[in-house]
């Protein structure tokens, strides 16, 4: 299997950090992409995916998944061990909404605050809109309160147990200080959380 990634963007790092805590990132070819350079856009990862978005897993026969989440949902099956997508209908069913929560409310607009605002990612995103930007900027700080009663409650994000949803908080905490923004500061539940994410796997260094 062949992944095509760029080091430090969040949807890459979704599927790398995966893969990390199940210890199998050995088992996965990575091809880095230099996106501030287009590398993404010339034709022969076109090829690949037509989107021009990373990731992208190629497996051993050719056939092309995209979509972070659709790829992790795969590599799930194919390392089962240590389970992170639910073992039953029902927790299946409650780690998606979660994942779902953590990607519209807060990644989605981490990733309008920096596309719309960060001067390097004019690269992504040719026309800048400095209003969508600070309307993002405001809407990350309600998402990150949000998260934060959430851990009020329980001690990982979907429930009593480490999940990919604890993954996609975590990316999103990464992805925030390209903005110098760290969403966990002043925020008592988020702070207690994410020192035990920097003790996991997902967050040693290559
Ligand atoms: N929904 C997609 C999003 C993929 C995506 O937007 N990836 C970014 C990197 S984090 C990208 O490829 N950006 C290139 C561009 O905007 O031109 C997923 O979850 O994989």
């Amino acid at each position: 299997m062949k992944l095509y990634s760029a080091k430090g963007a969040p949807n890459p790092d979704r599927v790398i950090f995966f893969l990390k805590e199940k210890s199998a990132l050995d088992q996965v070819e990575i091809v880095e992409l230099d996106l501030m350079q287009g590398e993404h856009q010339q034709a022969d990862y076109k090829a690949v995916n037509w989107l021009s978005r990373v990731p992208s897993l190629e497996l051993d026969d050719g056939t092309i998944l995209g979509e972070s989440r659709a790829i992790c949902t795969y590599l799930e099956s194919v390392f089962p061990e240590p389970n992170l997508m639910g073992g039953t209908p029902l927790e299946r069913a409650q780690i998606e909404m979660w994942d779902r929560r953590v990607e519209l409310m807060l990644m989605i607009s981490i990733a309008g605050w920096f596309r719309h605002g960060h001067p390097r990612a004019v690269a992504l995103e040719p026309i800048q809109i400095k209003d969508w930007s600070d309307l993002s900027a405001g809407q990350v700080q309600i998402a990150a309160d949000y998260f934060d009663d959430v851990l009020s409650q329980t001690d990982y994000v979907a429930g009593d147990r480490f999940t990919n949803s604890d993954i996609q908080l975590f990316i999103c905490m990464n992805f925030a200080r390209y903005m110098k923004a760290k969403l966990w500061e002043g925020r008592e539940h988020l702070t207690r959380w994410y020192e035990r994410m920097l003790t996991r796997p997902m967050a040693e260094r290559d």
